[in-house]
């Protein structure tokens, strides 16, 4: 087994030219490189990371009342949620239940979460991979969130102010949504997401040939959440990114073969780097030059073969991440299973599309840079930093010497190569894609932690891995255990997030139940009271710490409870809870906000419910009975 640096050797002195062993892997030699390089010789020890930590430019600690100056917004993987982190002290300062069901808050068991998720919600998981905020000329504004559930193949938005997530969309006709990024340019009208997996179409059982099978790329409307159109593709579809024009996107493609089984899905050298004409697809919708697919009135173009909506650059092999410069120039593919990324230069597009150059002409370069590169990000000072998931791998690469080295300059566009620990999928430098990159801070989301931690039994932690690269050399600065799994974050300056402290009464998220207030003849903000509709029961309180406006209500056995509390506390971080002991029933009330529940008072007796949110010395007494009379 080589020493790493000994292997990027290799890889310098192979260069473009030649095709090393290493250029291409076969499964064997995935599997057996990560057994090896992964978990082999670190070149760095612990106290050199150590001392490197201490040497950082930036300082990481954040002392007791003091803020972070970066937001990081972490996706939960499997875990279907979103965590709020501070950077650079990686404390977690917030979760956001998303596709996941939270009893902490009630997402999922409260009418406001369900009017979200949909009051027929089957799946209690989410497969949340991909964070993006919404951007105004290449500029994060802070005002929404979306992120993608590969697991049912939705797409969430979450309100920003408020935190919390207000809109899901599942899209149709496709199985699950894997790559999500946002028009950057003039602003994020469009939320573009790839839906990985072909299908038949029809997928009713008639059929399961492969000949009847496509994916499809999706662009939803930011504003309505409703799906905007989708692109029939060849093959297959995994990351996906935007330009700084508002005028293309590009996904990477690993399944050209359209295989449905592992080594299939290696036969080609090369797949594909998917570029999709916006402006034509917008254009032909507009035109009403579409078709519709099933039951679904969801505009689609065809994007196979040789059409005007896309084209297929030819990249190595099975590439993962696509991600976009943040000057705009480029977006680049990263080979995973060929030690290289490809660079394709944006501004050859048009001509492309134009039929004025071929494919491959749209590639600038194709530095190698090591094995397993998945993702690249960017400082904004012309460096790109791409993660090698076999060589556990951080290496930082020059973009425009890359460009002079496949020209045939003798120039090394390698900068450094940093062990991360272990097997890193995306990284993220802060701000990276939009317009104010400030390569001050990297994010390094590592899948394995082994050493890192205390053991906590089989089920490891990943290690998402702090780097300050405001200097010319990367310095590793701290490990943070994570649960499953954040495959990516973003990391947005702090001015640019604005949040409530408390809600304002006239607050979309709980408007349903203001409507039902309203035909109940209840004011919400001043009423306690108990209405009965047939075996219906709606009861309203308020609550002020430390006391619900209702302390005792009767209802029969059978009937459909729905409990709304009003928190009328204005004081910032006074959160009241609403707890039915034996009933399954929790939820968060925050200041002024409304919340409510429904359950079946379904046994005789007398049930206590209390506020379950820490507010007051005399928390423990905020408190109430329910009495159910036999039926
Ligand atoms: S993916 Cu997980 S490491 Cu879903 Cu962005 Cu690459
Ligand atoms: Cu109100 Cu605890
Ligand atoms: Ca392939």
């Amino acid at each position: 087994m080589k020493k790493t640096n000994e292997l990027d050797k290799d890889v310098q002195e192979t260069g473009d030219s030649g095709l090393s062993r290493r250029r291409f892997l076969g499964a064997t030699a995935l599997a057996g490189a990560v057994g090896a390089a992964g978990f082999g010789g670190a070149v760095m020890t612990r106290e050199s990371f150590a001392a490197a930590a201490k040497e950082a430019q930036n300082n990481i600690t954040v002392e007791p009342g003091e803020l972070d100056e970066y937001y990081g917004f972490w996706s939960g993987g499997q875990s279907g949620e979103i965590r709020v982190m501070g950077v650079p002290s990686m404390r977690e300062l917030m979760r956001i239940p998303v596709f996941n069901l939270d009893g902490a808050t009630g997402w999922g068991l409260t009418n406001e979460s369900k009017d979200v998720l949909g009051h027929d919600n089957k799946f209690p998981n989410g497969d949340a991979h991909h964070p993006h905020i919404s951007m105004t000329d290449g500029r994060y504004d802070g005002k929404y969130m979306f992120i993608n559930d590969k697991a049912n193949s939705r797409v969430a938005r979450i309100r920003l102010d408020i935190m919390k997530c207000d809109k899901i969309t599942t899209i149709p006709n496709v199985q699950a949504i894997h790559g999500l990024r946002l028009q950057k340019v003039p602003k994020t009208n469009y939320v573009f997401c790839n839906a990985e997996y072909v299908i038949p179409h029809p997928n009713d059982g008639s059929d399961f040939s492969m000949e009847s099978s496509f994916t499809m790329f999706n662009a939803l409307d930011a504003e309505t959440m409703e799906v905007a159109w989708q692109v029939i593709v060849d093959g297959n579809l995994d990351n996906t990114d935007a330009d700084f024009t508002g005028k293309y996107a590009a996904s990477t493609c690993y399944n050209s073969e359209k295989a449905t089984d592992l080594a299939g899905t290696m036969r080609n050298d090369r797949d594909w780097a998917v570029v999709f004409n916006v402006e034509r697809i917008a254009e032909a919708v507009k035109n009403g030059d579409y078709k519709t697919l099933g039951d679904s009135d969801v505009p689609v173009v065809d994007g196979r073969g040789k059409s005007p909506f896309t084209r297929y650059i030819p990249v190595p092999k099975n590439p993962h991440g696509l991600n976009t410069s943040p000057d705009g120039k480029y977006f680049i593919a990263n080979g995973k299973l060929s030690p290289t990324c490809t660079v394709i230069a944006i501004d050859r597009l048009d001509d492309l599309f134009d039929d004025k150059i071929e494919l491959r002409d749209t590639v600038v370069a194709e530095p190698e840079l090591g094995l397993g590169p998945l993702h690249t990000t960017f400082d904004g000072r012309g460096n790109a930093y791409t993660t090698l998931f076999i060589d556990s791998q951080i290496a930082k690469w020059n973009v425009e010497d890359a460009i002079k080295h496949y020209n045939g300059e003798d120039v090394n566009y390698l900068r450094q190569k940093l062990d991360v620990h272990y097997q890193p999928g995306h990284n993220h430098a802060s701000l990276t894609e939009t317009r104010d990159a400030d390569g001050k801070w990297l994010v390094v989301l590592s899948k394995f932690s082994k050493d890192r931690f205390l053991p906590v039994g089989p089920l490891h932690p990943e290690n998402d891995q702090l780097i300050d690269i405001s200097g010319d050399e990367m310095k590793l600065v701290h490990d943070g255990p994570a649960f499953a799994e954040p495959h990516d974050c973003i990391l947005v300056r702090r001015d640019q997030i604005k949040t409530k402290k408390v809600y304002t009464r006239d607050d979309p998220y709980f408007a349903s139940a203001r409507a039902q207030a309203e035909e109940d003849g209840i004011t919400l903000e001043a009423d306690n009271k108990v209405i009965r509709d047939g075996n219906k029961v709606r009861v309203y309180m308020t609550s002020v710490a430390p006391q619900f406006g209702t302390t005792e209500f009767k209802v029969k056995q059978g009937d459909e409870v729905t409990v709304y509390v009003t928190n009328l506390d204005t004081i910032e971080d006074v959160t009241h809870g609403f707890c039915m002991v034996n009933h399954g029933v929790q939820m968060e009330v925050s200041p002024q906000q409304t919340s409510s529940v429904t359950f079946v008072a379904d046994r005789p007796g007398v049930h206590w419910y209390y506020c379950n949110w820490f507010c007051h010395a005399l928390h423990m007494e905020m408190r109430g009975r329910m009495l159910v009379e036999k039926a």
